[in-house]
């Protein structure tokens, strides 16, 4: 019993309007459970394979009725029978079948899909909610890391740097901490108006003003706390850099695209000081380009006794990747995005190996994201202690807090 009997999969829409995984799973017992995919504007290079129809007569050659009809076929035959409970086997037969190391052949959208789905449907069989079906110690919830101004690849506008963040690190709940990011979401907001910028928000939400630089950006998260009346202990600041986005691997130079300014990765280095001594930052993410394991050794021996320095296109939810880093001695936390990677096993051994390991974890969503809220569980379960979903505008961000509140509500 408990034993997976069909499976199915949607070209549905993600929050940007590009299609993606939608799979519904079926026991034998009649538990349906449904999960979705999300997608990524700036990957990493190392990240399992997406995979689309590069079809041009459909969404511009990003379909994905391949990845739907992998689900259907191959990959169902391949999972069909077992048992809903066995994760890791359900998981090790689709990346035995795919054979490849991304999983190009047969799509990491294609088997994370079918993979979550298969979590939650263990979860609604033992009429448990997915947080405790997931977790095997106390769940903990996270703090949130709000996405409050989108630059980079996330909005069309001046800033080279992809996200400024608030961390409320000072709040008592996470009930708290997100009413918080919500109030300091409205004041920046008046003041953005106050100066005549634009107020509208780019692909995770936050807003995306032209402001004339990072520290102009900073500046104003500062006014924004100030106004808010929350001090440096309890709300400070983050970067996510993207810096893969802006470095030249030939040049070995950080080049800026929407400003001016090219940088070797010692100036980078000296840069990201500089930015950490100026302002309340204590968390930097792909501050270095993933290719630059020079940089990001140099940035870890200057700044990682004091702050947070997270790598995500670094580290894509690999853990081969990580522990090399952990070896060499870069980064100290790491960015977990499931469809970096393409199962949930491999997600979860990530995870663990980095808390083993004293790196810090921080759940994360994607630019393209649905209203999908398993991250939200994720964070909880694994006691990540972090999560980063958006800003706290946009549905399918909102989602994922929104979970995180009843969940709270569920354990308190
Ligand atoms: C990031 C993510 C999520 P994307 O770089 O951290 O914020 O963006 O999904 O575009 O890779
Ligand atoms: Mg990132």
């Amino acid at each position: 019993m408990s034993k997976i009997a069909s499976v199915d999969a949607l070209e549905i829409l993600d929050s940007r309007g590009m299609p993606t995984l939608q799979v519904t799973l079926t026991t034998d017992e009649g538990v349906i459970a449904t999960a979705s995919v999300p997608s990524g504007a700036s990957t990493g290079k190392k990240e399992a394979c997406e995979l689309r129809d590069h079809d041009p007569k459909r969404y511009g050659g990003k379909g994905v009725l391949q990845a739907v009809a992998n689900v259907c076929g191959p990959l169902f035959q391949a999972v069909s029978g077992l048992c809903i409970f066995e994760q890791e086997a359900i998981d090790q037969r689709m990346i035995q079948l795919d054979g490849t190391k991304n999983k190009s052949r047969l799509g990491a959208n294609a088997i994370l899909g079918i993979s979550l789905a298969a979590a939650r449907a263990a979860a609604m069989t033992k009429k448990i909610p997915l947080y405790r079906y997931l977790g095997k110690e106390e769940p903990l919830l996270p703090c949130p890391m709000i996405n409050v101004i989108n630059g980079g690849r996330h909005a069309d506008n001046s800033l080279e740097v992809q996200e400024f963040l608030f961390r409320t690190v000072g709040a008592p709940s996470f009930a708290e901490g997100l009413r918080w990011s919500a109030e300091l979401f409205q004041i920046l907001k008046g003041l953005l108006k106050e100066r005549g910028e634009a107020t509208s928000v780019g692909d995770e939400g936050g807003f995306a003003p032209n402001l004339a630089s990072t520290e102009a950006a900073c500046e104003l998260l500062l006014l924004t706390r100030e106004k808010a009346g929350f001090s440096s202990r309890e709300v400070t600041l983050a970067l996510d850099l993207a810096a893969s986005e802006f470095y030249d691997e030939i040049a070995r130079r950080y080049v800026g695209r929407k400003s001016k300014f090219s940088r070797t990765p010692q100036e980078q280095v000296a840069y990201l000081k500089n930015l950490v001594e100026n302002y309340p930052i204590d968390s930097l993410e792909d501050g270095l380009a993933e290719g630059d394991w020079e940089g990001w050794r140099l940035c870890t021996k200057e700044l990682g006794q004091r702050i947070q320095l997270i790598g995500d296109d670094l580290f894509v939810t690999h853990k081969a990747i990580l522990q090399e880093g952990i070896r060499e001695k870069v980064a100290n936390a790491i960015l977990i995005k499931p469809n970096q990677v393409g199962t949930l096993t491999e997600t979860l051994e990530c995870i663990h190996y980095a808390q083993e390991n004293g790196y810090a974890t921080v759940i994360s969503h994607r630019s393209g994201e649905t209203e999908d809220s398993f991250i939200a569980d994720l964070a909880v379960a694994t006691r990540a202690g972090q999560i980063k979903t958006g800003s706290v505008c946009r549905s399918e961000r909102i989602a994922k807090y929104n979970r995180l509140l009843t969940i709270e509500k569920e354990i308190a």
